[in-house]
């Protein structure tokens, strides 16, 4: 469904024509948000925050984006959605209420906050859409800046393609190199780093992207003087400007209430944009901000009052209508008439997006006060709930919460009651219904659920012909990954020391001559727009490898991996899908930064992608083969020890597939289960090894990743043999190993197989020190595994294993 966008209209008439049009939608922007406002005022919704004040530029910026364009912005945007089309104003009130209705609101199916917008790339069986035919943009996040790093990879794309026209076909012919990526951001959220990396990378890359920053003056309350250099963007961005013969960005300036300088603007510098692949900033001076920021605080307590009347003078709305007057476009009656169709179009979607909204959840109501009634008449009128539940209708904001809550008490109080015993059940089943059915709406989706799931990729074993070679670690890889490029065309991959040296441990070697430095490239050292490469990258339809150098590195890069990865299936409801994988090294060496297992901070951040941690490098080309063949973002930890180990070259490279959520048992054994994973298998398997000595018997489990955990409880059939588990890392005490233990204990339920308290071992809490002993004293070792292990049988044999004193 079109809005009223105005097509690109030719004769002069047909001009005037548009223009008109772009009033009204200047002017239905307006009245949405001030609609948007009174509806949080008056408790029908939580929170709001609109585009008043940027709507005749995000008219003008909409005018220059063309089918297959990409959008990655912020949420101030809901103009430039409605000018193209690709925001209703039905679905601008169905944002604002939090709606789960997914037709009613695409956008975020009542998970993200409004003015939150985004487009399908990727239809229920994990395919790519066609995306050369459409307007498309990204899904937004609320950290400011957080949409500049994927900006980067959506601009790439188009780069890529453009010197490369072979992969075209390889991309459902969804990137023809023509592309812009139209990014947006407010002033003060230019202060992020993740601004200036972008900036500063677009202009060594040259990529199609554009960015237009709305400069307001403040960040809510915080003004620009405390924000920026010389209290502008474009000042302060001088020295990336272009010159002839240079890299760089273009950079323009232009008045945020100026409609006829704003059109020729935003026109000039996308075209340029467009047919060189300069990025182009745009500073759109003088915007205004006339509701304030949002709808949680008032602007009235920090802008003075020569700033709000200014605002009033300079609101491009009002500026347009003058405008339009004196060049005499139009005249008072048009206008007029322009402004009241708004209005009600405004209203009318209102009305038409609460109705929705209220009335979702009526059949399952109309039931409950079924049971009531029958609830009533079974007990004589005894048990009479049904004015609480009109009540409860009644009110203006009834939520599934109160419904829910309110039945469950009332099932709580007739438990057990054998005079309503078939109401006890029908409430059951109506509380169980209505439970899965708020889950589906709130909880589900947090990975890929159809067929492209990475969890349903079934196993392929390696296999090896009678002469394979023993090679080292980093040439496993090394061929696995040839191995890719020639089965994915679409396969890209880059990072700091990628291209050229084939990184730091040679697992790209020769890798960029072979497959050109479009498809294996060196990126600069700025992680966070690494990962928002991968990330754009991957929506146009690349299979991007973005690597880190290391893994304790990857926190430069977290909040893109967090906010932006991590909860894209959630945030989008699965309507989009970015299928970046990372790859980085980390566990033992030697370093502070050069050593870390940093598990659990990444546990509990990244839900929503997976994340390998294989013991070596075959295991690792396992999981890269894997997670090709699905569409779930995940992040693989190769062991920066295992690069120099030799391991037996498979024949099927990249064909064998190691599946996620399986551990493998290393070493078979019936006293006690230990659970680990990446380099600390291989203590565990020495320490197995000298625990035979005490004729003690260790079952090893390699649990392989963390996200999923072993999804088919084989430590929990482990321990019903064994009766004892000790979990083994090198994170943090309380780290990674608390996650297994919780995992086993709770969820498989192990505890009740167990006859000695579970144990975990894990690093020293501070990092790993450098000097030559540093990791041995720092990380957990062969013996303390072998008297971790020791101690658990004393305690349920001390005469057969006596202290471990003279
Ligand atoms: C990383 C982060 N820090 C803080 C916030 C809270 N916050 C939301 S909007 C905003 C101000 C942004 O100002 P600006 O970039 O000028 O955009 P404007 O709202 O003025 O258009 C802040 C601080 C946030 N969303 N993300
Ligand atoms: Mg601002």
């Amino acid at each position: 469904m079109l809005l009223e966008k105005a097509g690109m209209l030719t004769t002069s008439d047909k001009k005037t024509e548009e223009i008109l049009n772009d009033y009204y939608i200047a002017y239905l922007s307006r009245q949405l948000s001030l609609l948007g406002k009174r509806e949080v005022h008056n408790g029908r919704a939580h929170f709001g925050i609109f585009g008043d004040g940027k709507e005749i530029a995000q008219i003008a910026y909409a005018k220059t984006f063309r089918k297959g364009d990409w959008r990655s912005g912020y949420y101030r945007d809901q103009t430039f959605m409605l000018a193209l089309g690709l925001l209703q104003p039905e679905e601008f009130f169905a944002m604002i209420y939090g709606d789960t209705d997914d037709e009613m609101n695409p956008s975020t199916g009542g998970r993200n906050f409004n003015n939150h917008f985004c487009t399908a790339n990727i239809n229920e069986d994990g395919e790519i859409k066609d995306l050369s035919t459409r307007f498309n943009s990204s899904s937004d996040i609320s950290s400011t800046g957080g949409q500049m790093p994927r900006l980067l990879g959506l601009a790439q794309a188009s780069k890529i393609v453009r010197e490369d026209k072979s992969l075209k076909k390889h991309l459902n012919n969804n990137v023809t190199g023509n592309e812009v990526a139209f990014g947006s951001i407010g002033d003060a959220s230019t202060s992020e780093g993740m601004f200036f990396e972008t900036i500063n990378a677009a202009g060594v890359m040259q990529v199609p992207l554009a960015v237009a920053v709305y400069d307001d003056g403040y960040g809510i309350s915080v003004p620009i003087e405390l924000q920026t250099t010389k209290s502008s963007i474009s000042e302060a961005l001088k020295g990336f400007q272009k010159e002839k013969d240079t890299n760089g960005i273009l950079i323009y300036t232009c008045k945020g209430w100026n409609y006829p300088e704003l059109v020729k603007t935003f026109a000039d510098g996308v075209s340029k944009c467009r047919k060189n692949h300069t990025p182009v900033l745009f500073h759109v001076q003088e915007v205004t901000q006339l509701l304030g920021h949002s709808t949680s605080g008032s602007h009235e307590r920090y802008k003075s009052k020569e700033r709000l009347e200014w605002e009033k003078e300079y609101d491009g709305i009002y500026q347009f209508k003058l405008w339009l007057i004196e060049t005499g476009q139009a005249d008072m009656d048009t206008i007029t008439a322009i402004e009241r169709k708004a209005e009600s179009r405004a209203k009318e979607a209102r009305k038409t997006a609460w109705e929705n909204f209220t009335g979702g959840y009526t059949e399952e109501v109309s039931k409950l006060e079924e049971i009531l009634r029958q609830l009533k008449k079974q007990s004589d009128g005894e048990i009479d709930h049904l004015a609480e539940l009109t009540e409860i209708k009644q009110r203006i904001f009834p939520t599934r919460r109160k419904f829910l809550s309110f039945a469950q008490r009332i099932f709580y109080d007739i438990h057990g009651d054998d005079v309503v015993r078939a109401e006890q059940q029908n409430l059951h089943t109506w509380i169980e219904q209505f439970k899965d059915k708020s889950s589906d709406l709130y909880n589900s989706r947090l990975y890929r659920q159809g067929n492209d799931s990475a969890v349903k990729v079934a196993a392929v074993p390696a296999t090896y012909d009678d002469n394979a070679r023993e090679v080292n670690g980093s040439a496993i890889l090394n061929e696995n990954f040839d191995a890719l490029f020639q089965k994915y065309p679409n396969l890209v991959t880059f990072g700091q020391d990628t291209g050229k040296l084939g990184g730091v441990n040679q697992g790209m070697k020769g890798m960029q001559e072979k497959y050109g430095i479009q498809r294996v490239s060196d990126a600069g050292i700025r992680e966070t727009t690494i990962i928002g490469q991968g990330v754009g990258l991957a929506m146009r339809g690349f299979r991007p490898i973005a690597e880190i150098q290391y893994l304790d590195y990857l926190i430069y890069a977290h909040s893109t991996l967090s906010d932006d990865v991590a909860s894209m299936q959630y945030r989008t409801k699965g309507k989009q899908a970015a299928p970046l994988i990372v790859r980085t090294r980390g566990h033992q060496l030697q370093g502070m930064w050069h050593a870390g297992s940093p598990m659990q901070m990444l546990l509990g951040s990244l839900r929503g992608m997976y994340l390998c941690v294989p013991r070596n490098m075959t295991q690792a080309a396992g999981f890269y083969n894997t997670l090709l063949s699905a569409n779930d973002p995940a992040l693989v930890i190769e062991p920066l020890k295992g690069y120099n180990m030799k391991e037996e070259l498979p024949e099927n490279l990249g064909e064998f597939k190691v599946p996620l959520g399986i551990p493998e048992v290393m070493v078979e054994g019936d006293d006690v289960t230990l659970v680990t994973y990446a380099w600390n298998v291989n203590h565990a398997i020495k320490a197995a090894e000298l625990l035979k000595t005490k004729d003690i018997s260790v079952e090893v489990i390699d649990v392989q990743t963390l996200l999923p955990f072993d999804v088919n409880h084989c430590i929990l059939e482990s321990i019903k043999k064994t009766g004892k588990v000790i979990f083994v890392d090198e994170d943090v005490p309380g780290g990674a190993t608390a996650y297994m233990m919780q995992k086993v204990m709770e969820e498989q339920q192990a505890f009740n197989y167990l006859d000695t308290a579970p144990r975990t071992l894990s690093a020293k809490e501070h990092r790993p020190a450098y000097g030559i002993d540093g990791e041995f004293f720092s990380k957990p070792n062969v013996e303390q595994i072998f008297e971790s292990i020791y101690e658990m049988m004393r305690e349920v044999d001390v005469k057969r294993f006596p202290k471990l004193t003279p």
